[in-house]
Protein backbone atom coordinates (compact mmCIF):
# COMPACT_ATOMS: atom_id res chain seq x y z
CA UNK A 1 0.00 0.00 0.00
CA UNK A 2 2.39 2.61 -1.01
CA UNK A 3 -0.14 6.19 -0.52
CA UNK A 4 0.75 5.07 3.14
CA UNK A 5 3.45 7.41 2.52
CA UNK A 6 0.94 10.23 2.38
CA UNK A 7 0.10 11.81 5.20
CA UNK A 8 -3.42 13.45 5.46
CA UNK A 9 -3.47 16.94 4.38
CA UNK A 10 -2.64 19.39 7.30
CA UNK A 11 -4.62 22.43 6.60
CA UNK A 12 -1.93 25.51 7.82
CA UNK A 13 -3.64 28.34 8.47
CA UNK A 14 -7.25 28.91 8.29
CA UNK A 15 -8.70 30.25 4.66
CA UNK A 16 -12.12 32.42 5.12
CA UNK A 17 -14.23 31.04 2.58
CA UNK A 18 -15.10 35.21 1.62
CA UNK A 19 -11.26 36.04 0.68
CA UNK A 20 -12.22 35.68 -3.04
CA UNK A 21 -15.05 38.07 -2.69
CA UNK A 22 -13.28 40.30 -0.57
CA UNK A 23 -10.37 40.76 -2.94
CA UNK A 24 -12.99 40.47 -6.05
CA UNK A 25 -14.89 43.68 -4.50
CA UNK A 26 -11.85 45.40 -3.11
CA UNK A 27 -10.42 45.26 -6.55
CA UNK A 28 -12.91 46.39 -8.62
CA UNK A 29 -13.92 49.33 -6.63
CA UNK A 30 -10.19 50.89 -7.23
CA UNK A 31 -9.38 53.40 -9.35
CA UNK A 32 -7.47 51.25 -11.18
CA UNK A 33 -9.92 47.68 -11.41
CA UNK A 34 -7.34 45.25 -10.65
CA UNK A 35 -8.50 41.06 -9.95
CA UNK A 36 -5.73 38.47 -8.97
CA UNK A 37 -4.12 36.10 -10.90
CA UNK A 38 -4.46 33.83 -8.34
CA UNK A 39 -8.06 33.57 -8.92
CA UNK A 40 -7.57 32.15 -12.82
CA UNK A 41 -6.75 28.73 -11.28
CA UNK A 42 -10.11 27.06 -10.69
CA UNK A 43 -10.69 23.63 -12.26
CA UNK A 44 -11.43 24.95 -15.84
CA UNK A 45 -8.66 28.12 -15.37
CA UNK A 46 -6.32 25.22 -14.85
CA UNK A 47 -6.94 23.07 -17.67
CA UNK A 48 -6.23 25.90 -19.70
CA UNK A 49 -3.08 27.31 -18.38
CA UNK A 50 -2.22 23.53 -18.96
CA UNK A 51 -2.97 24.25 -22.62
CA UNK A 52 -1.40 27.59 -22.68
CA UNK A 53 1.99 25.23 -21.70
CA UNK A 54 1.59 23.29 -24.94
CA UNK A 55 1.74 26.38 -27.27
CA UNK A 56 4.07 26.94 -29.78
CA UNK A 57 4.24 30.84 -28.87
CA UNK A 58 4.70 29.99 -25.05
CA UNK A 59 8.24 29.22 -24.47
CA UNK A 60 8.67 29.35 -20.72
CA UNK A 61 7.15 26.23 -19.67
CA UNK A 62 8.79 23.85 -22.17
CA UNK A 63 12.05 26.31 -21.88
CA UNK A 64 11.85 25.21 -17.89
CA UNK A 65 11.13 21.68 -18.49
CA UNK A 66 14.02 21.13 -20.75
CA UNK A 67 16.34 22.46 -18.43
CA UNK A 68 15.63 20.53 -15.53
CA UNK A 69 17.48 17.38 -16.25
CA UNK A 70 20.39 19.40 -16.69
CA UNK A 71 19.80 21.59 -13.16
CA UNK A 72 19.04 18.36 -11.39
CA UNK A 73 22.28 16.36 -12.43
CA UNK A 74 24.24 19.75 -11.38
CA UNK A 75 22.02 19.66 -7.67
CA UNK A 76 22.97 15.73 -7.46
CA UNK A 77 26.28 16.74 -7.32
CA UNK A 78 26.04 19.84 -5.31
CA UNK A 79 23.88 17.90 -2.60
CA UNK A 80 25.87 15.00 -2.76
CA UNK A 81 27.48 15.23 0.83
CA UNK A 82 23.87 15.11 2.46
CA UNK A 83 23.77 11.86 0.44
CA UNK A 84 23.52 10.19 4.00
CA UNK A 85 20.74 11.81 5.39
CA UNK A 86 18.80 12.71 2.41
CA UNK A 87 17.26 15.49 0.65
CA UNK A 88 13.62 16.82 1.19
CA UNK A 89 12.18 19.10 -1.46
CA UNK A 90 9.29 21.96 -0.24
CA UNK A 91 6.89 22.78 -3.53
CA UNK A 92 5.70 26.63 -3.12
CA UNK A 93 2.25 26.47 -5.55
CA UNK A 94 2.34 22.97 -6.52
CA UNK A 95 0.35 22.39 -9.22
CA UNK A 96 0.39 19.49 -11.01
CA UNK A 97 3.10 17.88 -9.53
CA UNK A 98 4.52 17.11 -12.94
CA UNK A 99 8.59 19.33 -12.84
CA UNK A 100 9.34 18.11 -9.40
CA UNK A 101 9.76 14.24 -11.36
CA UNK A 102 12.65 15.55 -13.12
CA UNK A 103 14.16 16.49 -9.67
CA UNK A 104 13.16 12.99 -8.27
CA UNK A 105 14.76 11.22 -11.31
CA UNK A 106 17.98 12.84 -11.55
CA UNK A 107 18.60 12.86 -7.40
CA UNK A 108 18.63 9.51 -5.99
CA UNK A 109 18.35 10.94 -2.62
CA UNK A 110 15.83 13.01 -2.49
CA UNK A 111 14.15 11.17 -0.09
CA UNK A 112 11.56 13.93 0.95
CA UNK A 113 8.98 16.07 -0.97
CA UNK A 114 6.48 18.38 0.80
CA UNK A 115 4.59 20.17 -1.92
CA UNK A 116 2.35 23.14 -0.88
CA UNK A 117 -0.93 24.56 -2.29
CA UNK A 118 -4.35 26.25 -1.95
CA UNK A 119 -6.16 22.91 -3.54
CA UNK A 120 -6.26 20.42 -1.21
CA UNK A 121 -8.13 17.90 -2.73
CA UNK A 122 -6.47 18.26 -6.21
CA UNK A 123 -3.13 18.26 -4.39
CA UNK A 124 -4.10 14.98 -2.36
CA UNK A 125 -4.88 13.39 -5.70
CA UNK A 126 -1.63 14.12 -6.94
CA UNK A 127 0.59 13.44 -4.30
CA UNK A 128 -0.90 9.78 -4.08
CA UNK A 129 0.08 9.53 -8.05
CA UNK A 130 3.33 10.61 -6.73
CA UNK A 131 3.67 8.09 -4.02
CA UNK A 132 2.62 5.18 -6.29
CA UNK A 133 5.17 6.16 -8.81
CA UNK A 134 8.05 6.86 -6.66
CA UNK A 135 7.39 4.77 -3.07
CA UNK A 136 11.15 5.50 -2.20
CA UNK A 137 10.14 9.50 -1.41
CA UNK A 138 7.93 10.53 1.54
CA UNK A 139 5.32 12.81 0.26
CA UNK A 140 3.23 15.10 2.83
CA UNK A 141 1.51 17.91 0.88
CA UNK A 142 0.55 21.05 3.28
CA UNK A 143 -2.43 22.73 2.45
CA UNK A 144 -1.85 26.30 2.37
CA UNK A 145 -1.84 29.80 0.87
CA UNK A 146 2.17 29.39 -0.36
CA UNK A 147 2.60 32.98 -0.72
CA UNK A 148 2.23 33.35 3.52
CA UNK A 149 4.32 32.25 6.26
CA UNK A 150 4.17 28.14 5.83
CA UNK A 151 4.60 25.70 9.10
CA UNK A 152 6.80 22.70 7.67
CA UNK A 153 6.03 19.19 9.37
CA UNK A 154 9.45 18.31 11.17
CA UNK A 155 12.17 17.68 9.12
CA UNK A 156 15.81 15.75 9.66
CA UNK A 157 16.73 16.71 5.92
CA UNK A 158 18.14 19.31 4.39
CA UNK A 159 15.29 21.30 2.62
CA UNK A 160 15.53 22.74 -1.02
CA UNK A 161 12.43 25.09 -2.27
CA UNK A 162 11.44 24.43 -5.39
CA UNK A 163 9.54 27.49 -7.26
CA UNK A 164 9.20 26.54 -10.85
CA UNK A 165 7.52 28.18 -13.68
CA UNK A 166 8.65 32.08 -13.34
CA UNK A 167 5.46 32.45 -10.70
CA UNK A 168 7.38 34.77 -8.73
CA UNK A 169 6.92 36.94 -11.70
CA UNK A 170 3.03 37.68 -11.02
CA UNK A 171 4.36 39.64 -7.74
CA UNK A 172 5.60 43.07 -7.75
CA UNK A 173 8.63 43.10 -6.66
CA UNK A 174 8.33 44.34 -3.48
CA UNK A 175 5.83 41.54 -2.59
CA UNK A 176 8.78 39.42 -4.55
CA UNK A 177 11.23 40.02 -1.81
CA UNK A 178 8.14 39.82 1.41
CA UNK A 179 7.91 36.00 -0.19
CA UNK A 180 11.44 35.78 -0.53
CA UNK A 181 11.77 36.15 2.96
CA UNK A 182 8.82 33.87 3.64
CA UNK A 183 10.31 30.86 2.20
CA UNK A 184 13.38 31.56 3.89
CA UNK A 185 11.90 32.20 7.21
CA UNK A 186 9.68 28.87 6.52
CA UNK A 187 12.68 26.67 5.60
CA UNK A 188 14.80 28.02 8.48
CA UNK A 189 18.79 28.80 7.87
CA UNK A 190 20.95 26.56 5.90
CA UNK A 191 18.74 25.47 3.36
CA UNK A 192 18.39 26.37 -0.54
CA UNK A 193 15.87 27.70 -3.29
CA UNK A 194 16.18 26.36 -6.79
CA UNK A 195 13.74 29.02 -8.32
CA UNK A 196 12.40 29.52 -12.41
CA UNK A 197 12.92 33.45 -13.76
CA UNK A 198 11.50 34.19 -17.01
CA UNK A 199 14.15 36.99 -18.58
CA UNK A 200 14.01 40.00 -20.51
CA UNK A 201 14.15 39.56 -24.10
CA UNK A 202 13.03 40.72 -27.58
CA UNK A 203 9.43 42.74 -26.89
CA UNK A 204 7.54 40.21 -30.06
CA UNK A 205 8.79 36.87 -28.69
CA UNK A 206 7.11 38.45 -25.05
CA UNK A 207 4.06 39.53 -26.96
CA UNK A 208 3.21 36.73 -29.05
CA UNK A 209 3.22 34.62 -25.63
CA UNK A 210 0.80 36.06 -23.94
CA UNK A 211 -1.24 36.81 -27.72
CA UNK A 212 -1.36 33.63 -29.04
CA UNK A 213 -2.86 32.79 -32.28
CA UNK A 214 -5.35 30.29 -30.62
CA UNK A 215 -6.65 32.44 -28.66
CA UNK A 216 -5.98 30.24 -25.34
CA UNK A 217 -4.60 33.01 -23.17
CA UNK A 218 -7.50 35.12 -24.30
CA UNK A 219 -9.87 32.33 -22.74
CA UNK A 220 -7.93 32.25 -19.75
CA UNK A 221 -7.99 35.84 -19.03
CA UNK A 222 -12.38 35.47 -19.67
CA UNK A 223 -12.27 32.48 -17.27
CA UNK A 224 -11.90 34.65 -14.09
CA UNK A 225 -14.99 36.60 -15.18
CA UNK A 226 -16.35 33.45 -15.58
CA UNK A 227 -15.36 31.98 -12.49
CA UNK A 228 -16.82 35.36 -10.62
CA UNK A 229 -20.30 34.78 -11.93
CA UNK A 230 -20.14 31.75 -10.91
CA UNK A 231 -18.73 31.66 -7.79
CA UNK A 232 -19.66 34.86 -6.72
CA UNK A 233 -23.09 35.67 -7.94
CA UNK A 234 -21.91 37.95 -10.76
CA UNK A 235 -23.10 39.18 -13.72
CA UNK A 236 -20.43 39.86 -16.44
CA UNK A 237 -21.42 39.64 -20.01
CA UNK A 238 -17.78 37.56 -21.16
CA UNK A 239 -18.77 38.93 -25.04
CA UNK A 240 -18.37 42.72 -24.00
CA UNK A 241 -14.63 42.18 -22.46
CA UNK A 242 -11.96 41.74 -24.73
CA UNK A 243 -8.59 40.13 -23.64
CA UNK A 244 -5.50 42.47 -23.61
CA UNK A 245 -1.53 41.84 -23.12
CA UNK A 246 1.30 44.47 -23.78
CA UNK A 247 5.05 44.53 -22.56
CA UNK A 248 4.95 47.62 -20.40
CA UNK A 249 9.18 47.95 -20.92
CA UNK A 250 9.69 50.41 -18.72
CA UNK A 251 8.64 48.29 -15.95
CA UNK A 252 9.65 44.98 -17.46
CA UNK A 253 6.94 43.40 -16.97
CA UNK A 254 3.83 41.97 -19.69
CA UNK A 255 0.14 43.17 -18.10
CA UNK A 256 -2.41 41.63 -19.25
CA UNK A 257 -5.88 43.14 -18.92
CA UNK A 258 -9.77 42.55 -19.81
CA UNK A 259 -10.73 45.81 -21.50
CA UNK A 260 -14.51 46.88 -21.40
CA UNK A 261 -15.79 47.01 -25.36
CA UNK A 262 -18.90 49.49 -23.94
CA UNK A 263 -20.20 51.18 -20.76
CA UNK A 264 -21.52 48.92 -18.72
CA UNK A 265 -22.73 48.59 -14.87
CA UNK A 266 -21.86 44.66 -13.41
CA UNK A 267 -23.05 43.19 -10.18
CA UNK A 268 -21.13 40.87 -8.21
CA UNK A 269 -23.28 39.69 -4.72
CA UNK A 270 -25.53 42.58 -4.96
CA UNK A 271 -22.69 45.63 -5.53
CA UNK A 272 -22.63 47.47 -8.96
CA UNK A 273 -19.49 48.27 -10.51
CA UNK A 274 -19.66 50.72 -13.42
CA UNK A 275 -17.24 50.38 -16.54
CA UNK A 276 -16.86 53.68 -18.67
CA UNK A 277 -16.27 52.39 -22.50
CA UNK A 278 -12.60 50.81 -22.88
CA UNK A 279 -11.99 50.98 -19.18
CA UNK A 280 -9.77 47.90 -18.15
CA UNK A 281 -9.22 45.50 -15.45
CA UNK A 282 -5.59 44.70 -15.20
CA UNK A 283 -5.50 40.98 -14.08
CA UNK A 284 -1.96 39.89 -14.11
CA UNK A 285 1.85 41.22 -13.81
CA UNK A 286 4.62 39.02 -15.43
CA UNK A 287 7.35 40.63 -14.74
CA UNK A 288 11.02 39.59 -16.51
CA UNK A 289 14.24 39.78 -15.12
CA UNK A 290 17.63 40.58 -16.17
CA UNK A 291 20.06 38.14 -13.83
CA UNK A 292 21.61 40.43 -12.30
CA UNK A 293 18.54 42.31 -11.65
CA UNK A 294 17.41 39.04 -10.27
CA UNK A 295 20.00 38.48 -7.39
CA UNK A 296 19.62 42.03 -6.66
CA UNK A 297 16.09 41.23 -5.64
CA UNK A 298 17.17 38.07 -3.59
CA UNK A 299 20.02 39.38 -1.93
CA UNK A 300 17.63 41.74 -0.40
CA UNK A 301 15.28 39.17 1.10
CA UNK A 302 18.54 37.45 2.37
CA UNK A 303 19.21 34.75 -0.54
CA UNK A 304 22.53 34.23 -1.69
CA UNK A 305 22.89 33.26 -5.75
CA UNK A 306 25.17 29.89 -5.61
CA UNK A 307 24.73 29.90 -8.90
CA UNK A 308 22.24 30.29 -12.65
CA UNK A 309 21.42 28.44 -15.58
CA UNK A 310 20.51 30.05 -18.40
CA UNK A 311 18.53 28.12 -21.39
CA UNK A 312 20.08 28.78 -24.96
CA UNK A 313 19.13 32.55 -26.11
CA UNK A 314 18.82 32.99 -22.81
CA UNK A 315 15.50 32.56 -22.91
CA UNK A 316 14.70 31.51 -19.49
CA UNK A 317 16.92 31.15 -16.28
CA UNK A 318 16.71 29.45 -13.00
CA UNK A 319 18.56 30.20 -9.89
CA UNK A 320 19.92 28.48 -6.94
CA UNK A 321 20.09 30.64 -4.05
CA UNK A 322 21.13 30.14 -0.44
CA UNK A 323 19.67 31.04 2.53
C1 LIG B 1 2.14 30.87 -14.40
C2 LIG B 1 2.48 33.13 -13.80
C3 LIG B 1 4.20 31.93 -14.91
O1 LIG B 1 3.11 34.72 -16.15
O2 LIG B 1 3.63 33.46 -17.84
C4 LIG B 1 0.52 32.50 -18.81
C5 LIG B 1 0.78 32.77 -16.25
N1 LIG B 1 -0.49 34.15 -17.91
N2 LIG B 1 -0.12 33.17 -19.76
C6 LIG B 1 3.04 33.66 -16.77
C7 LIG B 1 0.29 33.12 -17.63
C8 LIG B 1 -0.74 34.16 -19.22
C9 LIG B 1 2.24 32.50 -16.18
N3 LIG B 1 2.74 32.12 -14.83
Amino acid sequence: NYSSAVTAVVPSVAVPDNLFLQDVLQGLGEPQKRLSPKYFYDAEGSHLFNQICELEEYYPYRTELAMLPGVAADLREFFAGHQQKGLGVVEFGAGSLHKIRLLIDGIPFLNRYIPVDICGEHLRMASQGLSRRYPQVKVTPIEADFTGYVTLPERSTRLLGFFPGSTIGNMLPDEAIHFMHHMRDSMGMGSHLLIGVDTKKDTRILHWAYNDQAGITARFNKNILKRINRELDGNFDIGCFKHEAWYNKSLGRIEMHLRSKVAQTVTVAGEHFFFCEDETIHTENSYKYHPEEFARLAAMSGWGTVKRWAAADDMFSMFLLTA
